[in-house]
């Protein structure tokens, strides 16, 4: 398989609003992301991922953007990125930027032109549709509640919104819309950033007429083209990394988007395995058990799918997901470390790019102490409240609480967690932060997991020391073990003679497994002996030979 950088590499994302407050304001900014920059390195991470900081009214913190070419003020100024840029790369460190071209802020110039009339240049960068019988063209729903559609009394028209209707979609039908696009592109790829992570980008594409028979907005066959020629246009003039958020994926819609020959993406971020625990009707608002099988046999298919024909990312959480150690470990004092490290290995040792998302490396939890919605701020929970409870009745407000303690994208928010000086060192003292910070953060803080060898920290950062000392970790390829296993997961990897073997617990008890028997040196494990066949609660091993 031909080697890559970007194959090499280890994503870190920070969240910037919750990343780290250099003026006292309670907000994260672009300088108290290079004041924390060493950090970053001394975790062995090599790429930085920004969700967005452009200009912005902050309808979906960031993900409506007025003005791609403009620091949104709260982060700070244009300046201050190029600082940023500059003391990333003298670290080694590259900076891939949020690229949401679905949709714009609905004050955006090209909207708030678009809105005027249809017949101006920009009368056509969204998507447009006559009302029919008085109505909405057609029963889609945003992804934040309520109707995709919203009526616009200047043009007699609806527009389209998957989601807010502060984030009008844009029409990439229209040349003059991937033209604009890619321009801006351009503007940011000529400053020197080294890549993309493009906002559901699958969602792109959309039918020339809108009614009830329309086919769905996902993966239409028009993405692949925009891609291609985004490509030629763009992507294939700088050697930058590009990773496409694609909900409603599968492994063969991946090797089209991102195969070695496709000339599209390098990878994209599947969400199958993220809907293991989703209800079929109340979605990410009512949770239920799963079985470890069905999530194993998701990434098993992924990992078998794409290998030597595409690249996978890896990631068990970002900005949207819940927690990991609180939604598939084990976040008691007990065994929140160890089941926190587990998860760590177990997707860090498959084939693809991991992404950490901050505040993973120290294990963070979910449940900061939101009981109220008031203490919510996220625009899909506040939403969620709005359509389950009040509108439709199906959920009662406690049902609805504990369903937004579970899976709210604010779970995933809350202040990185530095040190025990108030606020955990986001903020100074005194200041009250723009989301509630953890009180666990006395316990869960980085200055005291970097001091301690057998912190999570620590054993992040061993794994991206593994990690670029053995090829095996990168270029191996997958074979899953123990598939039927409820309890157990396990896998090998090979290359170049070299077999590496990974054993992880995922339970609370012992178990025994003869996969779990002693197979070649001990690479790296959470416990600090190895009792062969047996596993301790929430042990993994990793053993190359
Ligand atoms: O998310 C797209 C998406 O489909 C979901 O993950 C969604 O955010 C939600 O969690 C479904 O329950 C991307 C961004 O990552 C997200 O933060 C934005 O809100 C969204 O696009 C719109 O730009
Ligand atoms: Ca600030």
């Amino acid at each position: 398989m031909a080697k890559a950088w970007w194959k090499e590499a280890v994503v870190y994302q920070v969240y910037p609003r919750s990343f780290q407050d250099s003026n006292g304001d309670g907000i994260g900014d672009l300088r108290g992301i290079r004041d924390r920059l060493d950090y970053i390195k001394q975790l062995g991470a090599t790429v930085i991922w920004l969700n967005p900081i452009y200009a912005s009214p902050n309808d979906d913190n960031g993900y409506d953007i007025s003005d791609y070419q403009a620091i949104q003020p709260d982060f700070g100024t244009m300046a201050e990125f190029d600082q940023l840029l500059e003391a990333a790369h003298a670290r080694g460190l590259k900076i891939v930027m949020d690229l949401v071209v679905n949709h714009t802020s609905d004050e955006h110039h090209w909207f708030i032109e678009s809105l005027k009339s249809k017949d101006n240049p920009y009368s056509d960068y969204y998507l447009w549709a006559d009302p029919v019988d008085g109505h909405a063209p057609n029963d889609w729903e945003s992804s934040f509640s309520g109707s995709a559609w919203q009526y616009a009394p200047e043009r007699q028209q609806y527009y389209l919104h998957l989601f807010s209707k502060k984030q009008p979609d844009l029409n990439w039908r229209e040349p003059a819309v991937r033209h604009s696009v890619y321009d801006l592109m351009r503007f940011w790829l000529d400053k020197g950033i080294d890549g993309f992570r493009m906002d559901v980008i699958n969602f792109i594409g959309k039918p020339a007429t809108f009614d009830n028979d329309s086919p769905s907005p996902i993966n239409m066959p028009q993405v692949q083209d925009y891609l291609k020629e985004m490509n030629r246009e763009v992507l294939s003039h700088y050697d930058v990394m590009t990773v496409g958020e694609m909900p409603g994926t599968t492994p063969a819609l991946a090797r089209e988007y991102t195969g070695f020959d496709t000339h599209e993406l390098n990878m994209i971020f599947q969400f199958q395995h993220t809907g293991v625990d989703l209800d079929q009707k109340f979605g990410k608002w009512v949770h239920h058990p799963f079985k470890l099988t069905t999530l194993k046999k998701i990434m098993d298919r992924w990992q078998v799918g794409l290998d030597g024909k595409a690249w996978n990312s890896l990631y068990w959480n970002n900005h949207d997901q819940p927690r990991v150690v609180s939604r598939f470990g084990n976040d008691s004092p007990e065994f929140r470390e160890r089941s926190a490290k587990m998860l760590g290995a177990v997707l860090h040792y498959q084939q693809g790019t991991p992404y950490i998302y901050q505040g993973e490396e120290l294990g963070m939890t979910n449940n900061a102490g939101f009981t109220k919605l008031s203490d919510y701020r996220d625009i899909e929970s506040l939403n969620g409240y709005r359509e389950w409870v009040d509108e439709k009745g199906e959920l009662t407000p406690e049902q609805m609480l504990a369903g937004l303690q579970v899976a709210s994208r604010d779970n995933a928010r809350t202040p990185m967690q530095w040190g025990t000086k108030p606020n955990a060192g986001f903020c100074p003292a005194g200041v009250t932060p723009w989301i509630m910070v953890n009180p666990n953060y006395v316990t869960i803080n980085a200055d005291q997991e970097v001091r301690d060898q057998n912190s999570v920290f620590n054993f992040y950062r061993q794994m991206n020391l593994l990690r670029a000392a053995n090829p095996i970790i990168t270029y191996g390829d997958f074979t899953p073990l123990a598939e039927d296993d409820e309890e157990v997961w396990a896998y090998q990897r090979h290359y170049e003679g070299q077999t590496l073997t990974l054993v992880a617990n995922w339970t609370a008890r012992d178990l025994k497994r003869a996969c779990a028997a002693t197979a070649g040196e001990l690479l790296q494990s959470n416990y600090p002996d190895d009792l062969g066949e047996t596993l301790r609660p929430y042990e993994v091993k990793v053993y190359l030979q």
